[in-house]
């Protein structure tokens, strides 16, 4: 059965390798089965959660999409893998570097909790390098369940805009 077209937001980034290249990659694999509709700016960001000397590039895009919610879960790991992704971590097993990473941050206005997927994304309104570019693409989005915006989450994460800049491409 199809359904309507959603809106999600999508966090990604990338530590290893061609930074740049991975994210591409990804956006372009992605608008296989979607539109990609805006994007954030580059970011660069310090690791946060684990020690690592690699800087990230980190964005965000909005996405529209008609593959539920497990479907896109899915998709956005087979785009991982496509753009080079090697190994897979977790909060659980511990982060490591990695070529490509793509969250989900907000499917809509929907709160998802199931064993492979939690959305929103339940770090989300702790990260800036999730909150800045997502910022720049949807300061009004409202966070189903902290009913906050982005905006107000963006101003109000922890250690502020320490450990993360715009990517000025150099
Ligand atoms: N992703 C993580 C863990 N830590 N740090 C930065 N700066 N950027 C990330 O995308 C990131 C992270 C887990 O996915
Ligand atoms: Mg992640
Ligand atoms: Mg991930």
């Amino acid at each position: 059965m199809v359904i309507p077209p959603v809106k999600v937001y999508l966090a990604l980034g990338s530590n290893l390798g061609d930074r740049r290249a991975h994210l591409d990659c990804a956006l372009s694999a992605l608008s296989q089965k979607g539109e990609i509709v805006e994007v954030s700016s580059l970011w660069e960001t310090d690791p946060v959660g684990y020690t690592d000397d690699r800087p990230y590039l980190n964005m965000a895009c909005s996405y529209r999409t008609q593959l539920r919610p497990e479907a896109l879960r899915l998709f956005a790991e087979a785009t991982e893998l496509r753009c080079g992704r090697k190994g897979k971590s977790s909060p659980v097993s511990g982060y490591a570097a990695r070529e490509i990473d793509i969250d989900i941050i907000f499917y809509s206005d929907k709160v998802i909790a199931t064993e492979d997927l939690i959305v929103p994304h339940p770090r989300a309104e702790l990260r800036s390098f999730v909150l800045f570019p997502l910022r720049e693409i949807a300061p009004d989005f409202v966070h189903p369940v902290l009913g906050s915006t982005v905006r107000d989450l963006a101003e109000k994460v922890p250690g502020g805009a320490l450990g993360i800049k715009q990517y000025d491409g150099a």
